[in-house]
């Protein structure tokens, strides 16, 4: 069944090339053209007889193009009655224009005018990154088209979520967005999120970024013309043209540029950085303790505990199960984790029983807060509870009432007292595989039923709320879903909902709406403190709200491997730092080196879960003595880093860059590095190389120009190749790499600020066991000098959980000169005898000087100045 699934996807893929000759289409002419310094605004009218592919051409389009700011161009093709779809702003909003001058700005907007085309120029170099003159745009009710011209094998990034290479391959490739639940994260096919940008590398000529703003199920090829020109293709069911040109130059400069149209990530409370522990299929709750009990006697650091669906009485949200999970014992296990400083997650999905009965959904259908069907009964499906409605997050009610659910199920008082929540199978998944198990699934009739029945809107109204009369079940384009249709598996498509959009045009923001609905529900019931919150579907811009994890992945090697991929695509493109996959793999049994290895690799990245499916095997790390050594010498490490970490994450939702990027940001001349999806950089100074094959203990990987040094050892990795001129960087082998450890380089040129949170870290202390711990834990400043013998790094600090620190934060930058350490900056959180108290410099490979080290005391509440 699957074989016969990847034949038709690869069929499919063959056909588009040679589905509808472009040439037959007419394109459309430009007139009415009116321009300022920092905008231009035409009319588009088709240029001929109508091709009507797959659907009726729009004949009357507008075109808007905007300088917004110095390295953002805004163009927009709309319908000129503005009645396509396009996301509402109050989904995703748009960033205000600063009406830039188009003399000034960094990216040139050109067209010719019949057939019309344009072409996007970076006006420092002339280079062309974006042409749409190979073919005419298509602009139909149901189908667009848009084709540009890129140089041969373009270095593209992104478009995600996906769990293929990191550089994405440049010929018969397509990439399909379309939510969807993805058991085994298969390769070629669309997965939990939709992320319509691209970041383009042209090595010295600089980097750019292209954002679709568009939540259109749709194909994107990457592709050759039978002519052999390099090109990438939208082809969309809806939607509009709504692009946005990022300039760069830097990748660095991209993602900020990124982050200004979709919004800064959620910054993260400081314990959600602890490790994880998680298992759907965990039979009650004394089994639960037991591996909280089984963790601490193992030493190894368990930071929260989640509890999967298996807390709740038959699978209903805000429930637990009588006999298994006790409300009472279950309140009490929460009072006793948090009295060790411990935390604890719970799911939630958005599939609410239909039942009666059922306290949710009794007060949900009074509200109205449910999606109805075509005759205004409840829509129905099949989720984990059986007979479900899924709530209509757009609709103002639905807000009020999942508050309201999750302030009394969560009431610290009286319920269960939950540091975050975890919200999954919300593409929506819908275990209903196609239109007719419905009718078997109803088991009660009478019960209340919706009142209304949603008129349809009347045409031509001019909101963007999609236009009518379409065919909404079954387009006759098809993208490459990897379900047969559309509605397959997930809410039909032909829904409308409460505003008069349909599902068909906003099933991809299915869940940023249910994380903005559940954000803004956890900060109703801790209104100053950073909320926690976890979901597997995303949209751009869903990092406002929620963390991710790249859902249900194999007990692999190879998921092993896509989950660096999947960390390099989510952090440095699609602005999502706080990211990570399920450590030693979801479904499937764990081997034990593999677990070992993942154990390792999952402590470097900001994430960090261990999760598996019910049915497989327990992989607690505790569970094999090879893997619970790895994970306490992997968790004593990443807590001794916590706070770089948290200072990578904290910029990241101050300022957009990224936390995790590969090495072409930072090397982005070194023609070598920009494949590379085995290793990755976590923040700008230490490189994460991790063993990569099956069972082996060496690992060979790329150091680019410049001084490393061992992140274990100290040891100084001088320049081999710094001779020949402009030449990259070496390529290292390094064997007998034991099943606890992780080849970990610091890049030359970088402070690092670590507490002394472990027991070998000559703190006269043990192993911080908890979050908490660490914070209170002193700092020592390891300083690695460059190739001129400087350095620099920076030190965010506050109290981890305020939402608003404003005037308690501290961000300290130190800066080496070579003799002198001097930290400045800002000094506004009381760190309570928290100080520096030991500061070391690496080798500078400059007369023989080796490591040196000046033990002291320097508090973290204002500048000094340590001299060597
Ligand atoms: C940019 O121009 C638009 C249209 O003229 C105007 O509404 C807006 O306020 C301007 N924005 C700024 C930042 O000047
Ligand atoms: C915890 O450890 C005990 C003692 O080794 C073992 O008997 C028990 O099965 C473990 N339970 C879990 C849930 O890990
Ligand atoms: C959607 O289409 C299906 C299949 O044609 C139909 O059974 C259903 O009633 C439609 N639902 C709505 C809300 O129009
Ligand atoms: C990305 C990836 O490698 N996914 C794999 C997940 O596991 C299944 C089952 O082993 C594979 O088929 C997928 O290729």
């Amino acid at each position: 069944m699957i074989m016969m699934l990847k034949l038709l996807a690869l069929l499919s893929l063959f056909s588009i090339a040679s589905a509808a000759p472009l040439a037959t289409c007419p394109g459309y002419r430009v007139t009415n053209v009116q321009s300022g310094d920092s905008y231009l605004v035409a009319d588009l009218t088709l240029a001929g007889t109508s091709c009507n592919l797959y659907s009726e051409d729009i004949t009357n389009l507008r075109l808007t193009v905007e300088y917004q700011t110095d390295t953002r161009l805004h163009v927009l093709i709309e319908d000129r009655e503005q009645n396509v779809f396009q996301i509402q702003d109050s989904i995703l909003p748009r960033p205000p224009s600063q009406n830039s001058s188009s003399q000034t700005a960094a990216l040139r907007f050109t067209y010719e005018a019949n057939p019309f085309s344009f072409k996007v120029t970076r006006a420092s170099t002339g280079d062309v990154l974006f042409d749409t003159s190979p073919s005419p745009l298509i602009f139909e009710t149901q189908y667009l088209r848009l084709r540009t011209r890129l140089p041969p094998n373009p270095n593209l990034y992104g478009l995600g979520e996906h769990s293929d290479s990191f550089r994405l391959p440049t010929s018969g490739y397509k990439r399909t967005l379309w939510n969807s639940e993805a058991p085994y994260i298969p390769q070629n096919q669309n997965l939990y999120g939709s992320h319509p940008v691209y970041f383009e590398h042209r090595g010295g000529t600089g980097t750019h970024g292209v954002f679709l703003r568009s939540a259109a199920g749709m194909d994107i090829v990457i592709g050759k013309s039978d002519a052999g020109e390099q090109y990438l293709e939208y082809n969309t069911i809806g939607g509009v043209v709504d692009l946005y040109f990022l300039a760069g130059p830097g990748p660095e400069e991209v993602s900020k540029q990124y982050a200004e149209v979709v919004g800064l990530p959620a910054m993260m409370p400081y314990w959600s950085l602890g490790f994880h522990q998680c298992k759907y299929g965990w039979p009650d709750l004394g089994h639960v303790k037991q591996v909280v009990k089984n963790y601490s006697d193992a030493g190894i650091p368990l930071e929260a505990l989640w509890d999967d669906i298996d807390y709740m009485d038959n699978k209903l949200d805000f429930s637990t199960d009588p006999v298994r999970y006790p409300k009472d014992q279950l309140k009490g296990f929460v009072e006793e984790l948090h009295g060790k400083d411990m935390r604890y997650v719970q799911i939630l999905d958005p599939g609410i029983r239909y039942k009666s009965d059922y306290g949710p959904f009794k007060r949900g259908a009074e509200k109205n807060v449910f999606l109805k069907a075509a005759d205004g009964s409840w829509y129905r499906g099949l989720q984990w509870p059986g007979e479900v409605v899924w709530p209509d997050w757009i609709a103002p009610q639905t807000k009020e009432w999942w508050t309201t659910e999750i302030l009394t199920f969560y009431d610290p008082n009286n319920g269960i007292d939950v540091d975050g929540l975890w919200i999954d199978m919300n593409e929506a998944s819908n275990m209903c595989a196609d239109t007719t198990c419905l009718s078997s699934a109803q088991e009660t009739r009478s019960l209340p039923q919706s009142q209304t029945v949603i008129s349809p809107r009347a045409p031509g109204d001019g909101q963007h709320l999609g236009l009518p009369n379409r065919d909404l079940f079954t387009p006759q384009y098809q993208i490459a879903n990897h379900y047969p249709t559309l509605s397959s598996r997930t809410l039909f498509t032909n829904i409308t909902n409460s505003d008069g959009s349909t599902q068909y045009d906003t099933h991809n923001l299915y869940a940023l709406t249910m994380s903005s609905v559940s954000r803004s529900a956890l900060l109703s019931r801790s209104p100053t403190k950073r909320p926690f919150l976890l979901t597997r579907s995303t949209f751009s811009g869903s990092s406002r709200f929620a963390a991710h994890w790249f859902g249900d992945n194999f007990s692999s090697w190879v998921d092993y491997r896509a989950s660096i991929r999947q960390l390099l695509s989510f952090s440095a493109v699609h602005n999502y730092p706080m990211v990570g996959s399920d450590v030693c793999g979801f479904n499937g049994q764990a081997q034990e080196k593999m677990c070992a290895r993942w154990a390792i690799l999952g402590a470097w990245q900001p994430f960090y879960r261990n999760h598996a499916d019910i049915s497989a095997p327990d992989q607690e790390f505790y569970r094999w003595s090879s893997v619970a050594a790895a994970a306490r010498k992997a968790i004593a490490t990443r807590y001794r880093l916590l706070d770089y970490i948290y200072t990578g994450l904290y910029f990241a939702s101050k300022t957009g860059e990224s936390l995790v990027k590969p090495l072409w940001f930072l090397y982005p001349e070194d023609a070598a590095t920009f494949a590379i999806d085995t290793q990755f950089l976590l923040g700008d100074s230490l490189l994460v190389s991790p063993v990569v094959e099956d069972d082996v203990q060496s690992v060979s990987f790329y150091l680019p120009q410049g001084v490393w040094y061992d992140f274990f050892t100290h040891s100084r990795i001088s320049d081999q190749t710094s001779a020949s001129a402009g030449a990259g960087g070496q390529t290292i082998t390094v064997t007998g790499v034991d099943w606890d450890q992780i080849p970990v380089y610091i890049r030359g040129g970088s402070i690092l600020p670590l507490r002394l949170s472990d027991a070998s870290s000559d703190s006269g202390q043990e192993q911080a066991m908890t979050t908490k711990e660490v914070h209170q834990r002193n700092f020592e400043i390891i300083i690695a000098p460059d190739q001129n013998g400087k350095a620099k790094g920076r030190l965010y600090l506050d109290d981890g959980e305020s939402l608003d620190s404003s005037g308690r934060e501290s961000e300290i930058e130190f800066r080496w000169d070579g003799a002198r350490l001097e930290a400045r900056g800002k000094f506004g959180y009381d760190t309570k005898g928290v100080v520096v108290v030991r500061v070391v410099v690496l080798d500078d490979g400059v007369n023989g000087n080796g490591e040196r080290k000046v033990e002291g005391e320097w508090g973290l509440m204002g500048g000094f100045t340590v001299s060597f």
